[in-house]
This record gives C-alpha cells, structure tokens and sequence, in this order.
C-alpha cells in the first residue's frame, strides 16, 4: 500500500462541480456474468473556464463513448475513472460499458443477492455502474429501462413511476420507468429477481391515492404484514407531525438477504436488509418488530430529509441522517413507550458513541476530513447528529422547530444543502439565536460537566456551579466550550417539585451553559434540595455530581421523568461496580449495601410503575456500557463483578422477581405495547433469576420457558439465560435450536450471536468451529455480524483475552474480507482499533495485530484510514 496511499479529502476544499448533469436516460441489459449499461446524459458546463469533463468510474469496462452522437476519440481513462476532453459547452454523452455483478462481493454498485439482482450507491456506487459526476450536488432527472430474462427476473424494479413495458424475443421483456424528482445518483435504485409481493395503498391527506408494494422473497408473505403496517403508519405520522406528504404515485421496499447496511432510502425503491422487514411471532423478536418499525420509518422519512433536500456533499451527511434518526425516534416515541425509546437511545450513545468519541476515529458530526465516506456512516454522525437535532428541538420547542422545518424545505427543496443550512433556517424561522451552538457541528469529543452545589440556608438559596470541558480527542487538540441546553429539577424531600425562581423572577428548568464555569442561584428553596439532572439526557456529555446513594435512591421513586429514574438506578449501580471493579483488582471481597438492594427491590414491589421501564432498570448495564466509565479498561473484572452482581440480585431478591416473573406471563402473543412491556419484564426477571445458586430450580424455569414457548421473544429469551448463566439445559437447548432454525439465516443468526457472546471460556474456539457451520458463510454481512461482529464487539472478555487470541482472531478474518467486502472489514475492526483504552499488554498486543494488517497487500482504503489513525503514522 505504500506507493499508493490513499489520500484524504477535506470538507473545507469543496468546489462546486465544473459540469452538471440536468437528464439521464439509463438502460441495462441485465444479466450477472456480464451486463451491458447505456448511459444517455444531457451535460451543462458550470465553469466557464472548464474544458475536460472529469468523470467517476471503478471496476467497469468502457465500450464506447458519443457526444451528441457522434464517436468520442478525446478521453483518457484514469485510475478514477475517465476524463473527456475539450467537451462542448452543453451535450449529449453516450457512454456504454460493461459490469460483472456476480463478481462483486463487495456489494457496492449493482451485485447478486441469492437470485435477485439489486444496487446500493450510497455513498459512492454509482461509479461502480457507469461513469459519472458521483456526487451529491449533481441532481439529475433519471429515467431506466431494463431488460432481462423474463423467467430469471418477472419484476424489474426501479425509481419512480412505471411508464412503459414489453416483450421481446427469446423469454426476454422490458420495463421502463422516470422519476420526476432530479436527485443524486446514490439514490438510483435497480432491481431484478423473482419474488412474492404485498400489496396495498395508501390515501394521502390530499386524498391522492399512492400504491405500495412490499417485494419478498418466494414464501414469505406471511411475514411481510409488519412492515406494511409500519409503512402506513410512518406515512401518517409525518403528514400529521411534519406535514409532510409522499410524492410519487408508488412506494416500493424489497427485501434483500445481501445487504451491508440496515436499509437505503433509494426514491420510491427502498431496499431493505431481509432482517428490517420480515417478521413473524413465531421467527421475530419483540425487539425485531420495533427495529422494523424504526427502520422503515427511517427510510420512509427520508423521502423528505435526505432525498427532496438532499445532501451538498458527503461532509454534510450529518444534515440528512442526523435528521432522519432523530424523526425516526419521535415516531417510535409516538406511536409506542417514549421513556423506553429515549432510554435505548441514550444506552446505545452511551455505550458505542462516546467509545467512538474516545478512539482514534472520533470526529465530528460533520466531519472535515475523511478518506473513505463509507467508514462515515457512525454512530457519531447518527445517533450523535440526532442529539443535536433533538438540543435545537428543546431550545426552540416543538412548534418554532417546526417553523423551522417549513422554511428549510420551502428554502431548499429539490436541492442540496449544508449543516449551516440547516440551523440558519431554524434561527431565522425561530428568531432564536443558535450561533453558538452550532459549534456542536464542528467539534467532536464528549463534554463532561462538574457540577457543584451549596445550599444557604439562611437565605434560603441554592447555588450550581457547572464547568464544563471537553478532552481533547485524536483529530483535535483543542476545545471550546459549547452551548449545552442542561434541563433539571429541584425536589423537597418530602418528593414536592420546588419551582425555580430567581429575584422574583421564574426560570426556565432548561438552563443555558454557555460557558467553561457558570453559576446558577435559586431563591426560596427551604431546605437543602435534591437535584434531577440532565434531564430526558437533554444533551449529549457525561457527568460528574457526587450524588449520596440515599439521594439516587430518592430519584429512583419520585423524579418525574422516567429517564431519570432509569439513570438514578443506572448511577447507583455505576458506583458499586466501580468500587468492586476496584476491589476484584486488589483481591478484595466485593461488597454493596442492603440499601442499594432495597431501592431494585422496591421497583419490583412497586404497583404503579409501567413494566417497561421496570424491564429497563432491572436490566444490568452492559460490560460495555460499563467499560466507559474507565479510563483504562479491565473486560475481565468488568465481567466477574457484573456476574457477581447478577446472582447477588438473584439470591436477594428471588421471591420477588419470581412473582413478578410468573404475573407478567401472557396467555397469548400480541404485538402491542403493553404486551411488549410486559414480556420484556418478565424476561428482565428471567435473565436475573437464571444466575440464581439455586441452580436446578431456575435450570427448570428456564427449561420450561423454552419448550413452552410460542413466540421467539420467549424462546430468545430463555436460550440466552440459559446460556449466559451456563446453565444445565444450555447445551440440549441449543441443538434443539439449530435443529429448528439452521435453514432460516435471519433466526439462525440469533443463535450465533448466542454462540458468539456466551461467557464459556472456550467460545473464541467454538466462534472458529462455526465458520464452517452448514448455514454460516462469509459472503453474507448478516451471518458476519452476527457470529464475528457479536464476538469481537459484544464479548469483551473474551476478545481481549489476555494471550491476544481474539486479536489474532480478528487478524484472520480481516484478511480473508479485506478485498471481498471492505466496508463489512471495516467495521469489524473498530473493536481493535481503541487500543489505548487498554492496558499496556493489551495495548501491544493491539498494535501488533493492527501492525500485520497494514502490511496486507492491498489493503482497503477502508481499513487503510482506520488502521493508519489508530497507530498514528
Ligand atoms: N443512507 C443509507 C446508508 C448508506 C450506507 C452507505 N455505506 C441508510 C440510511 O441511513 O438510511
Ligand atoms: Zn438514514
């Protein structure tokens, strides 16, 4: 990799495009060993100075090129692509090349997905299709025509509306279609295969009737109803919360088991993984249904933010993912338990996010340098990007904020925008001043806020003192401080909400922090009170309050937002494991006071909570939610305390998780909120019980569950007791599972990740075992997830085992899918690359791996840019 490095390319160097590209009439004559792409453009020169048309292209075979029809000799073909010189000012150019879908296991461009044919462009795919201006500020209007075998591939599927079709000679037929919309070419979308389809349709609030269409594969229709419900659902929510109607007369999802990413907003074509549409009691998860609800919301919103406004350029992927995610979390919260919604998205910063921000890959939401725009699509850009949306949401409320949406769009649809855009549509629509906080775009890193508190009691006077500060992180040294919305509670401890006031004067429980050290004064307060901070995690930082254990034990019972309580009880919890974390390291005997124990008791015992939030508190943290509180991790002790914690939880309080176990018990299986939280309890009561010393008793429990059950989330739930608790029945109970499941990828899947993450000591070697396994292969991202991603990423103890087996591991397989699937590669790796969070064995060991990669013969730009960031050459 040496003599060609790939280089970087930086947000501030943006140029806008010396040509653009109004029209594209595509055609393909389809088939996977070789098909044959025409591509017809009508090209605008933007620059007047401009003279070569510098096109994108990668891995494709030039056949011909014609400008207004006419044979082209003046072109050179780069290691980029092509460029086409002394071009006219406007013209036609016919470009024909070849592509081989069934060699591209990459599954970037157009590729094979067991007998479909389909695309994934985004970020940069097109390229892997013809040559092209590849990127996002070149809208073009796209028409298609495909052909292809017509018993290999009846439905031939592309964006926007169906305009005309035929039969041809030799069981061949044709179908072509338009999109009205100019978009990017990354949300181009072509698919070929043979499938079973639902049907339905929806009447838009201006009463325009659109057809959907759902495209599984052959025998699958009766778990395609979900995600048409979800459909529907998604398109009402964003008429009556956004305002926001569909488009085109036809929305179609496909299903595909080949797929790198969840799913991809393609205009009128998602595509989707199979795992994010196809559901059934008896195959699907309650988790599953959710996951399918929020990602075909995702996709679904897109239409909006993302497609008719899109992106300028890929630095600015923040403005649509950002957005969309923090819509797609407003649906689920609406239409199902919003506190357990936040608490899941706050888990999932709190455990990936902020690792993101400690590693060599941190960057900002809109990053400013990137080598390869696939390695971009983060948690940081995501989840991240989707909290700074939510900050401006609580700044300005719901309905400036949606005054602020209605001018982005009438100010940028049908074009591409930035960030800035963005938030100076919400200033100006709002009249709110955000230009401080638009640092949050530009600075990455996780603020942490101190804060301190004295009570006067004399003056009957409360005083904060908030600092806050952001460690440096590896792109960037220095830090300012930011805008941080900080939304708190004050409580008499007689559980009464103590109003803020200040001179008379109310204030808002949203406190603006602006700077490194504020103080804040409240008057009128009778006795020294307790405070409920950050609440709803109203923004994203971590932080340091010396809560007394009686004062989160008060939280836990009265605070009125349900985030907050799951975060008193997440704190409590925090600083035991810390404290015997500490101890296990010095051979000390671990220990935690009967009160800690009393307050989970008392959430058991209680009558009024709703069961899903119960589920969330009993729910331990994770070993990898509990590894960021460290700066210099031990998976090991991480995972004796969190297991010692588990059977002392069992022990303690059997009788009562018994009783709460067997009362939320449901005769039958339903997918409604309610039944939903009351399995998830249940099965929160299970996974504790199953570390009980009482062994047998729970063995049969567990046991019982399995065989009775007649839904997955009961079955799931019972095989991963058993299996973390390495109970008895673990073994019987997983062949049986196997024996069941291995001919169905998606449910197979859940017992790798079972195989994957057990705590037996011999799991790396079993991992081994299973890559042979009938139904594991390395072609397919999700089996690869699911076996190697859960080991590497969800069994932290047995991945940084401390010989560096699981290191070699990882080194192993990267090799082998370095060049099959880059973007898969990549994100196996990041695991690897926080190495410094680790001790110094670890830590060299780390580098050693990271050190043999880089030495592979061409290496991906992928793992080139994570590897060459984590050992900083
Ligand atoms: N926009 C796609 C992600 C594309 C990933 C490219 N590597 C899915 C989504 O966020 O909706
Ligand atoms: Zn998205």
């Amino acid at each position: 990799m040496n003599s060609n490095q790939p280089i970087a390319k930086y947000r501030l160097d943006y140029a806008k495009p010396d040509f653009t590209i109004t029209d594209i009439d595509l055609d393909f004559d389809l088939s996977p060993e070789i098909t044959t792409v025409t591509a017809r453009s009508r090209v605008i020169k933007q620059n007047v100075s401009a003279t070569n048309l510098v096109l994108d292209g990668e891995a494709l075979k030039l056949l011909a090129i014609n400008i207004n029809d006419i044979p082209w000799q003046d072109y050179t073909l780069t290691v980029t692509g092509l460029e086409v010189h002394s071009v006219p000012d406007e013209f036609i150019l016919t470009i024909v090349n070849e592509i081989k879908p069934i060699d591209n296991s990459a599954l970037e461009g157009l590729y094979v997905s067991g007998d479909a044919l389909c695309t994934q462009c985004e970020a940069e795919g097109f390229r892997h299709i013809t040559y092209y201006l590849d990127r996002p500020d070149v809208l073009a209007r796209f028409s298609t025509r495909i052909t292809a075998n017509k018993k290999q591939y009846p439905y031939l599927l592309s964006n926007g509306n169906r305009i005309a079709q035929g039969q041809l000679e030799n069981d061949r037929h044709w179908v072509q279609w338009q999109d009205p919309f100019p978009k990017p070419c990354y949300l181009f979308a072509l698919v070929a295969g043979d499938f079973d389809v639902l049907q339905d349709n929806f009447i838009t609030r201006s009463n325009r009737q659109v057809t959907l269409e759902i495209y599984v594969d052959k025998g699958n229709l009766d778990r395609s109803e979900w995600a048409m419900t979800c459909l529907k659902n998604s398109m009402r929510w964003d008429e009556n919360r956004f305002n926001l109607e569909y488009d085109l007369d036809i929305f179609m999802i496909v299903a595909v088991d080949f797929f790198n990413m969840g799913a991809m907003e393609n205009k009128g074509l998602n595509i989707f993984n199979s795992k994010y549409v196809l559901a059934k009691p008896e195959t699907a998860t309650d988790d599953d249904y959710l996951a399918i609800e929020a990602v075909i919301g995702h996709e679904y919103f897109h239409n909006w933010t993302g497609n008719r406004v899109t992106c300028q350029d890929w630095f600015q992927l923040s403005l649509k993912e950002g957005l969309t995610v923090f819509r797609d979390q407003e649906f689920s919260a609406d239409l199902g338990s919003r506190a357990v919604k936040r608490i899941d998205d706050v888990k999932i910063l709190r455990s990936v996010q902020f690792a993101e921000d400690a590693s060599p890959m941190a960057h900002p939401i809109r990053p400013d340098q990137v080598i390869e725009m696939n390695n971009f699509y983060t948690v940081t850009v995501y989840e991240k990007g989707a909290e700074v949306i939510r900050m401006i949401h609580t700044l300005l409320g719901e309905e400036k904020f949606q005054a602020g949406m209605k001018l982005y769009f009438q100010r940028y649809d049908g074009c591409a925008a930035t960030c800035d855009d963005f938030v100076k549509a919400m200033q100006d629509a709002s009249g709110i001043n955000l230009s401080h906080f638009k640092l949050w775009y530009s600075q990455s890193g996780t603020p942490e806020l101190t804060i301190n508190d004295d009570y006067d009691a004399d003056k009957q006077q409360y005083r904060l003192t908030i600092k806050q500060f952001t460690p440096a992180t590896q792109e960037q040294a220095e830090k300012q401080p930011l805008h941080i919305p900080l939304d708190i509670e004050l409580y008499h401890r007689n559980g009464e909400i103590i109003p803020l006031q200040f001179q008379g004067d109310f204030i808002d429980h949203v406190l603006n922090i602006h700077n490194g050290e504020e103080i804040f004064i409240f008057d009128n307060v009778r006795e020294k009170p307790i405070i409920a901070l950050l609440r709803n995690f109203s923004a994203p930082v971590k932080l340091h309050y010396d809560y007394q254990d009686d004062e989160l034990i008060f939280l836990m019972q009265h605070t009125t937002n349900a985030f907050n309580r799951y975060d008193a009880a997440q704190m409590l919890l925090a600083k035991y494991i810390a404290i015997n974390v500490s101890n296990h390291q010095h051979s000390n005997s671990m220990i935690i006071p009967e009160s800690v124990i009393d307050a989970f008791r008392s959430v058991l015992l209680s009558s009024s909570l709703d069961p899903a939030l119960m589920a969330q508190i009993l729910t331990l943290p994770s070993e990898n939610e509990i590894a960021n509180q460290f700066k210099v991790v031990d998976p090991d002790a991480i995972h004796v305390v969190r297991e010692w914690l588990l059977t002392l939880f069992a022990d303690e309080m059997f009788d009562e998780l018994f009783a709460v176990y067997q009362h939320n018990k449901a005769a039958s299986y339903r997918i409604d909120h309610i039944d939903i939280a009351k399995r998830a309890l249940k099965n929160a009561c299970l996974t504790i019980l199953a570390f009980a010393s009482e062994q047998d008793i729970v063995d049969k429990l567990v046991n019982k569950q399995y065989q009775q059950a007649d839904n997955m989330t009961d079955c799931l739930a019972a095989l991963n007791a058993a299996v973390k608790a390495q109970l008895p029945c673990k073994d019987i109970l997983l062949n049986d599972f196997d024996h069941r499941w291995h001919q169905d990828g998606l449910v197979i899947d859940k017992w790798f990740i079972l195989q994957a993450t057990s705590p037996q000591k011999d799991a790396l070697a079993n991992v081994k075992a299973l890559l042979t396994h009938r139904s594991f292969s390395l072609n397919n991202p999700n089996r690869i997830r699911s076996l190697i991603g859960a080991f590497v990423n969800n069994n932290p103890a047995l991945f940084h085992a401390i010989d560096g087996i699981g290191y070699n591991f990882l080194v192993e397989i990267l090799v082998e899918l370095n060049q099959k699937n880059p973007q898969v590669a990549s994100r196996l790796i990041d695991p690897l690359i926080r190495l410094k969070r680790y001790d110094k064995t670890r830590c060299e060991l780390m580098r050693q791996a990271l050190k043999r990669l880089l030495k592979i013969d061409n290496l991906s730009r992928d793992l080139y840019e994570k590897i060459t960031k984590a050992l900083e050459v």
